[in-house]
């Protein structure tokens, strides 16, 4: 009898405890330098909940890619090692189906179009279905277009793509992309493309300009063509194991500060997009205009090999209708 109100008084303590997370400086891990939108919005979003929270809880974000590339630190948090990851969508392409659709080349038809897409049901669904692989989706941050970018010769359509060793980001996806236009694909994680481009092993890569500044690509391979190819954007992901250990209260919380951080981020983004474009052309980069129809026109392969589930064609389906 003894033994089973002893069990009990065990089990309720440990229950307490569990539904009580102690004050934490939730870490979060970032590949972009401290002053990036990305990661001020993560500090703002730390705000908001520090202040919600009575300075219970923060967000600390190791920057500049310091706990690992995005593949490595995504793996880090769905074991619940790392607290959080602010990554592109790219490297989840391979673990979550839905966060190919976002990333299809060509498919937002502008900057309105992608906000639109991303701030209504069709984000949600796609940040909801992390959930199954043990990320909880915490919110979409804008990441412009990506456009390709060489060091040797510009690439001005099609034709001139061909042969060329691109480096793309860690997706299957990413790598037929890429082969679609057809360049040589060679998936790398950030960190390393400044030194690939600069030693040959690459002969060129893609990326929007804020990344193309402050990585200093531009000061490598300074032909960027203007193929705004994908606008793959940014997630905000959670440790599902870290979440559990929230209360229902404070996972609203991170919740709420993680949208109220998109706008803010969006404006951020849209001044660091054009400040970068000038100082990646004052820098001595030229900006080269392309025959962007002949990029479009061989995208049909990617859809087909990848967009193969009645899920994931009635996502792309609803993004194209959405005016
Ligand atoms: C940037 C993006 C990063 C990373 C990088 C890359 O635009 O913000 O998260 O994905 O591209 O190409 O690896």
């Amino acid at each position: 009898m003894k033994q089973i109100w002893q069990r009990a008084a065990v089990g309720l303590l440990a229950a307490a405890v569990a539904s009580t997370v102690a004050a934490k400086e939730f870490r979060n891990s970032d590949v972009h330098p401290a002053d990036y939108p990305t990661v001020m919005a993560v500090n703002y979003m730390s705000d908001i909940i520090s202040k919600k929270t009575n300075g219970k809880h923060t967000i600390k974000t190791f920057f500049g890619g310091t706990l690992g590339s995005e593949k490595d630190t995504i793996e880090q948090t769905k074991l619940g090692g790392l607290d959080l990851v602010r990554i592109n969508v790219a490297p989840m392409n391979n673990i979550v189906a839905e966060t190919m659709v976002p990333t299809m080349p060509f498919l937002f038809r502008s900057k309105e179009h992608m906000r639109k897409v991303l701030d209504g049901p069709i984000g949600d669904e796609i940040l909801k279905a992390a959930e199954a692989q043990g990320f909880i989706g915490l919110a979409f941050y804008d990441s412009g277009a990506r456009s390709l970018y060489t060091v040797k010769k510009p690439v001005k359509s099609l034709a001139d793509a061909k042969g060329m060793k691109i480096r793309v980001q860690q997706s299957d996806l990413w790598v037929a992309l890429l082969q679609a236009m057809g360049a040589n694909a060679t998936p790398m994680p950030y960190g390393e493309v400044y030194t690939a481009l600069k030693v040959g092993t690459v002969d060129g890569a893609e990326n929007n300009f804020p990344s193309y500044d402050t990585s200093r690509h531009f000061e490598v391979a300074k032909y960027y063509a203007m193929t705004e190819h994908s606008m793959a954007p940014e997630m905000l992901l959670m440790s599902k194991k870290v979440w559990d250990t929230l209360t229902p209260d404070e996972q609203k919380i991170f919740r709420e500060a993680a949208k109220e951080s998109v706008p803010y981020m969006r404006k951020l983004w849209d001044e660091k997009e054009a400040k970068s474009k000038a100082a990646v052309i004052a820098g001595g980069a030229q900006v080269v205009e392309v025959d962007k129809k002949s990029f479009q026109d061989v995208m049909g392969p990617v859809y087909d090999k990848f967009i193969t589930t009645p899920k994931l064609k009635d996502l792309v389906k609803r993004i194209q209708d959405t005016k």
